[in-house]
């Protein structure tokens, strides 16, 4: 049988480390999908729309990724979807926390389903969206942390004001 394994994120934005972690699922999966989370009391950069368009863009060169939004527990998406697997990348040991906590919190709600922890290459262990965030908001370049429709897309979004 296909697994099809749920990658969800808020990815805002969609960085080389999200991709990263993408690219190490395809090879272990059948399909991966990019489950977008909608929080409606989060603010974000980029709108639900604006994020699932850059992550299609930054995967066009990729087969058996697919998109989807989702608001709501993300064990319910599995369910929804078929999914057997759970994906979330590692990138230091302060995420393991939080990452440990969700992991328990779904086996609880989701006894079936698994969570598979993937590292991410040393390369990218540093990158975070809030940091692509900050460094677009200060001006500065973000090419080396984020896919290039995600450079054009933060181009067209404020910077802080000069002084
Ligand atoms: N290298 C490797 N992995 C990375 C990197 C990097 N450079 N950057 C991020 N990642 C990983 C993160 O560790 C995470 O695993 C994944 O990529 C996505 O990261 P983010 O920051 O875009 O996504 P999060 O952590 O904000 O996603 C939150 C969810 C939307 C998944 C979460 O809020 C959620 O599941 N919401 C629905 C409600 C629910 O089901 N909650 C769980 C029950 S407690």
């Amino acid at each position: 049988m296909p697994v099809l394994a749920l990658y969800p994120g808020t990815f805002d934005p969609f960085t080389y480390g999200h991709l990263d972690v993408l690219e190490r699922a395809l090879a272990l999966f059948d399909c991966v999908e990019v489950t977008v989370g909608i929080n409606a009391s989060k603010e974000t950069l980029f709108s639900t729309e604006e994020r699932i368009d850059l992550i299609e863009s930054c995967t066009q060169s990729l087969d058996d990724v697919q998109v989807v939004a989702h608001e709501g527990l993300i064990v319910d998406r599995a369910e929804e979807a078929g999914a057997q697997v759970l994906v979330r990348g590692l990138r230091q040991v302060s995420d393991f926390d939080y990452e440990f906590r969700m992991a328990f919190a779904n086996r609880k709600l989701a006894p079936d389903l698994e969570t598979i922890f993937l590292m991410t290459s040393e390369a990218h262990a540093f990158v975070s969206a809030s940091i692509v965030r900050d460094v677009h908001h200060w001006g500065g370049d973000v090419s080396k942390f984020v896919p290039p429709p995600v450079v054009q897309a933060l181009a067209r979004k404020p910077q802080a004001p000069e002084t």
